[in-house]
C-alpha cells in the first residue's frame, strides 16, 4: 500500500511541476488528484502564483489546507490546466467518478485548455471495465436503474459506508454505478448515457485527457494523450 501511496505522490508531483505562473488550474479529487495538490501547494510556498478551481468539498479542503488561493468554476468560464485523478484509464478515454465528483470534475476538465490525468499504474488498462458512475437525481433511481438494465448494464445505487442508505453527492445526487463489462465503444455509451432522463452526468470521460502522469514504484511516466 506504501508502494501504491508512493506512486500516486510521484505522478502528482509530474503534473504539478507542469503549472505555469499565473495559472488557474482545476484541482481533482482523490486521492491522487490530493497529491497534486499538495504538491502544488508547496509550489505556491515556493513563490508561484496560481488560482485553484476546486471540483468538490474534498479537493477545496485539501487546497486550502495546502495554501492555495480559490475560486468557484461558477465564477469562471475557462481554467488553463485541470489535473485529475481517474478509475481507469485506456488510451485516451477514462472513467471517473469512484469519489462521485465527476460531474464537476467534468465541468471543470472541459473548460480547461490542458487536462493531466495523474493515477498509478494499476489504473492503467487495455480496455475500459469498471462499472460507469451516474449522478443521478434522487427520483430518477428507479427509471435510471432500468434504462441501464435495458442498455444491458447491471446498475446499482452506491450505499454510504459510514451513514444508513445511499451515497448522497456534493449536488445532492445519487449515484448509480452502471457495470457493462468490457466497453467496446466508449464514445457510442457515453452518448447513449446522456440520453437518459434523470442521469445529470456520466463518468465516461471520452477524449477529455491530454497527457497522462503514470506514478509507478521508483517513476513517473508522461505520455501524450
Ligand atoms: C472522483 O470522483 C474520481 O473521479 C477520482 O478522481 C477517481 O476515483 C480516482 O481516485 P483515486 O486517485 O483516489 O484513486
Amino acid at each position: 500500500m506504501e508502494d501504491v501511496a508512493a506512486a500516486k505522490r510521484r505522478a502528482g508531483r509530474s503534473a504539478a511541476a507542469t503549472v505555469d505562473d499565473g495559472a488557474v488550474v482545476g484541482l481533482g479529487t482523490g486521492s491522487t488528484a490530493a497529491a497534486a495538490i499538495r504538491a502544488l501547494g508547496d509550489r505556491v510556498d515556493a513563490g508561484l502564483d496560481v488560482v485553484g478551481v476546486p471540483t468538490s468539498y474534498q479537493s477545496r479542503t485539501v487546497a486550502a489546507a495546502a495554501g492555495i488561493p480559490l475560486a468557484e468554476i461558477g465564477d469562471r468560464d475557462r481554467v488553463d490546466v485541470a489535473i485529475d485523478g481517474a478509475d481507469e484509464v485506456a488510451g485516451g478515454d477514462a472513467i471517473k467518478g469512484g469519489g462521485g465528483a465527476h460531474t464537476k470534475e467534468k465541468i471543470v476538465a472541459t473548460a480547461a485548455d490542458r487536462v493531466l490525468l495523474v493515477v498509478d499504474e494499476r489504473k492503467v488498462v487495455d480496455r475500459l471495465t469498471a462499472p460507469v458512475p451516474l449522478a443521478v437525481v434522487p427520483a430518477a433511481r428507479g427509471t435510471v436503474a432500468t434504462r441501464v438494465a435495458a442498455m444491458g448494464g447491471e446498475p446499482t445505487l452506491r450505499a454510504a459506508e459510514h451513514k444508513d442508505g445511499p451515497v448522497v453527492t456534493d449536488d445532492g445526487n445519487l449515484l448509480i454505478d452502471a457495470a457493462f463489462g468490457p466497453i467496446e465503444a466508449p464514445a457510442t455509451l457515453a452518448a447513449s448515457l446522456s440520453e437518459v432522463p434523470g442521469v445529470v452526468e456520466h463518468g465516461l470521460f471520452v477524449g477529455v485527457a491530454d497527457e497522462l502522469h503514470v506514478g509507478t514504484t521508483d517513476a513517473v511516466t508522461v505520455s501524450q494523450l
